[in-house]
């Protein structure tokens, strides 16, 4: 059967794939399972239909027969628990794999999150100087840390597992800002992630949907 995701009918993005539906096309790409995606509006987004999946408001969600899901995090770990190809299968080296999608989604994620919120919404503010010094002091902690774990590596734990491709949609968000040129290694292993054939495929099907929404 297959899935129906959701996503932005209008990313703010402008096609970038930053937007989280990104890592759930990714992992479905990835293990060759084909999905359908329906498209919503904000406003749709906060309506009862869309809420009855979502209690947040938010995209993406994941629909398979009687299953719903929300939050990419465990869509992923779905999606991995019933494919292979993004969780290896001897027992401890799945252990660290699912440690390190926890990591990019709860360590990793949220000064980078912040960082883009401050961007966005506090650009005007006569604090937002000061501010965006300390956050990407936080920022930078984080990148040095995840930098010396790599090292020379390809990936975080041996093959390629979903913790990579969560942690690489994760840097994606803060390629933009130039920070993460200061870690060569991390920059190396993002393009690494999006150089994979599943990872283009999913960033031209978003691609697509923003440019069909440009020009209508
Ligand atoms: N923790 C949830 C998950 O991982 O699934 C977070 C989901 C989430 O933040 N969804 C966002 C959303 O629906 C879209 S991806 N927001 C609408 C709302 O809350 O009302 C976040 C996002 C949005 C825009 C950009 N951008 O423009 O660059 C990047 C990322």
């Amino acid at each position: 059967m297959k899935p129906t995701i959701t996503a932005f009918a209008n990313s703010p993005d402008r096609g970038q794939g930053l937007a989280r539906d990104m890592r759930v096309r990714w992992a479905l790409e990835e293990v060759g399972q084909p999905y359908h995606v329906r498209l919503l509006s904000f406003a749709e987004m906060k309506e009862p239909a869309h809420l009855a999946l979502h209690p947040f408001g938010q995209i993406p969600t994941y629909e398979e027969g009687d299953l719903a899901l929300f939050e990419t995090g465990a869509i992923v770990f779905h999606i991995a628990q019933r494919h292979a190809g993004l969780l290896p299968g001897e027992a401890n080296a799945r252990a660290r794999a699912i440690a390190w999608m926890f990591a990019a989604l709860n360590t990793v994620e949220p000064p980078i999150v912040e960082r883009s919120m401050a961007t966005i919404l506090e650009q005007g503010e006569s604090w937002y100087e000061q501010r965006l010094i300390a956050i990407d002091g936080r920022v930078r902690e984080r990148l040095g840390q995840l930098s010396r774990h790599l090292g020379a590596a390809d990936w975080l734990d041996g093959e390629f597992s979903a913790g990579d491709l969560l942690m690489a949609t994760v840097l994606l968000r803060v390629r933009s800002s130039g920070l993460l040129d200061e870690y060569p290694n991390l920059a190396a292993y993002l393009a690494r992630g999006m150089d994979r054939p599943a990872f283009r495929r999913a960033f031209y099907a978003q691609l697509l949907v923003f440019k069909a929404a440009s020009k209508s």
